[in-house]
């Protein structure tokens, strides 16, 4: 007989995502993901002042500001059409805050929020060393302070005593390094989170020596962490748990807006990034370009007003929580009518494909050390590898890339208040492709959408029928013990999703769309 398991919240993040899966002989059948949460931001926008983009758009999440400030960015770059003419100071500058972001994005991942799937903290309940770090956490634990380590699933927790002494005091570590990550964005931010130095026409920080050789030194020393703690842990986890490239594989076709400005061409489908933008199907392993205008979001099985597929800059929203059959605040973003994985698994195909040869010889050696093919990227574990390699060669790019800059040279350019026209920010968030659009009219917003990384994976079903990225890496999965589906968190959790970066609409003019009750009634 079948049985439906219902995870919710699964997030250890911002935002309530619910999972349903229908099990039947041990085997997922169907499943539903659902993102919980009703929120209000791209109509916010509608008859302000559009530079407002860049400030209001990064409240939408506490984790990825700086990417929402960034993408607002672009695309007022585009609408005021200063789009070509960023300075070098302004995009390494961009390219500094945002490299800085990955960075403090990818370890605050893999630790707080996907590792305790994997590592047993009680092994720390009888150490009997000396490391004061795992002292505080048996005394932490000793005390009945469970949080953040508990709830959690029984039984699957296969690293030896030593190994989750490790990971343990590289849990609390990685607190730390989060920190210093976060410093390194304030350093030309301003401040983390939201930070207030990205603009359109450019940064406003200045780069000075002083805080060229403060970025520099906390830059190295999270290279350092991801050298010594970040990658060998995730090997580490990889190698008792390797069945995890076999699981979770998903729709095996990937999106990448690419990142990391390497010059100013107007056209972002043109524009050299470190990380290109693309498409790449599982089965070819080829980059494909991608032409904008085939971007559309869906609402099928949303809580919305029904229409069919309509591109970002014609886009309407209107709530209807009580529509039948819907299941998600999340929209189902497509391209081309297709379903796409984002996010750093994407990404790292995106550059193997184009022929990165760091990339391709960092991938290659992972894939060495499990005997496995590449079709074993297209996994849980795939997907913590491509997020740790991404963390180092984006870390040491920035050390490069700080020594660019110059202290004198200007970081911003003027441009025209007055305009009729739109824009088109495509980038990438830590967690995926990430694209802003704004209609403006007489030097106010007409209209602004946001299509966001955790909206692209974990979307609903489309009306086609398609499920989302995150459904289909369920569907067909075994469940060894339903009442631990370790197997299900393990797999949505790679994905790193966020949910109040995927759910944030609102009515513009603020009227009830529905009343909801939260906890006891
Ligand atoms: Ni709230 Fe976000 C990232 C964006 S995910 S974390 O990274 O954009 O949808
Ligand atoms: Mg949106």
């Amino acid at each position: 007989m079948a049985t439906k398991i219902t995870i919710d919240p699964v997030t250890r993040i911002e935002g309530h995502l619910k999972i349903e899966a229908m099990v039947d002989n041990g085997v997922v059948k169907e499943a539903k993901s659902s993102g919980m949460l009703y929120r209000g931001f791209e109509e916010i926008l509608i008859g302000r002042d559009p530079r407002d983009a860049a400030r209001i758009m990064q409240r939408i999440c506490g984790v990825c500001p700086t990417s929402h400030g960034l993408a607002a960015s672009f695309a007022l770059d585009e609408l005021y059409g200063v789009n070509g003419a960023i300075t070098d100071n302004g995009r390494i500058l961009r390219n500094l805050i945002q490299g800085a972001n990955f960075v403090q994005s990818h370890i605050l991942h893999f630790y707080q929020l996907a590792a305790l799937d994997y590592v047993d903290v009680t092994a720390v309940a009888d150490y009997a060393g000396s490391d004061p770090t795992l002292n505080k956490v048996k005394d932490f634990i000793g005390r009945g302070h469970l949080g953040p380590f508990v709830p959690r699933y029984e039984g699957d927790y296969r690293l030896s005593k030593e190994e989750n002494r490790t990971a343990v005091a590289h849990y609390v570590q990685a607190l730390n390094m989060r920190r210093m990550a976060q410093e390194t964005i304030a350093i030309f931010g301003g401040k983390m989170p939201h930070n207030m130095s990205i603009v359109a026409g450019g940064v406003t920080a200045s780069p000075t020596v002083d805080k060229m050789a403060a970025f520099l030194g906390r830059v190295n020393q999270l290279i350092d962490f991801i050298d010594t703690c970040y990658l060998p842990d995730v090997v580490m986890v990889a190698k008792r748990y390797s069945d995890y490239f076999g699981i979770g594989a998903g729709c095996k076709q990937f999106l990448s807006f690419g990142v990391f400005d390497m010059d100013s061409d107007p056209d972002l489908t043109k524009r050299k990034r470190y990380i290109p933008q693309g498409i790449v199907k599982g089965s070819d392993l080829k980059l494909r370009r991608i032409d904008p205008a085939l971007i559309t979001e869906e609402v099928e099985s949303s809580y919305y007003v029904n229409h069919g597929a309509q591109h970002p800059y014609d886009a309407i929203t209107k709530a209807d929580h009580r529509k039948p059959g819907a299941y998600s605040w999340c929209k189902s973003p497509r391209y081309n009518g297709e379903v796409l994985e984002v996010g750093p698994l994407a990404r790292m195909l995106a550059s193997y494909s184009a022929g990165d040869k760091e990339v391709q010889g960092l991938v290659n050696g992972v894939l060495g050390k499990f005997n496995a093919s590449p079709a074993a990227l297209f996994s849980v574990l795939g997907r913590h590898a491509a997020r740790a390699i991404e963390a180092k060669l984006v870390a040491e790019k920035l050390r490069g890339w700080v020594m660019q800059l110059q202290p004198d040279a200007p970081t911003f350019t003027e441009f025209n208040l007055d305009v009729t026209s739109r824009g088109m920010g495509l980038h990438e968030a830590p967690r995926g492709a990430l694209g802003h659009w704004i209609v403006a009219e007489g030097g106010k917003t007409k209209n602004y959408q946001a299509v966001v990384p955790t909206t692209w994976n974990a979307g609903p079903m489309d009306a086609q029928g398609q499920p989302g990225p995150i459904e289909q890496s369920l569907i067909g999965t075994k469940v060894a013990d339903k009442n631990n589906p370790f197997e299900l968190v393990r797999i949505v959790r790679s994905y790193d999703p966020c949910l109040s970066c995927a759910v944030h609409v609102v009515t513009p003019k603020g009227e009830d769309l529905g009343r909801f009750v939260v906890g006891p009634q």
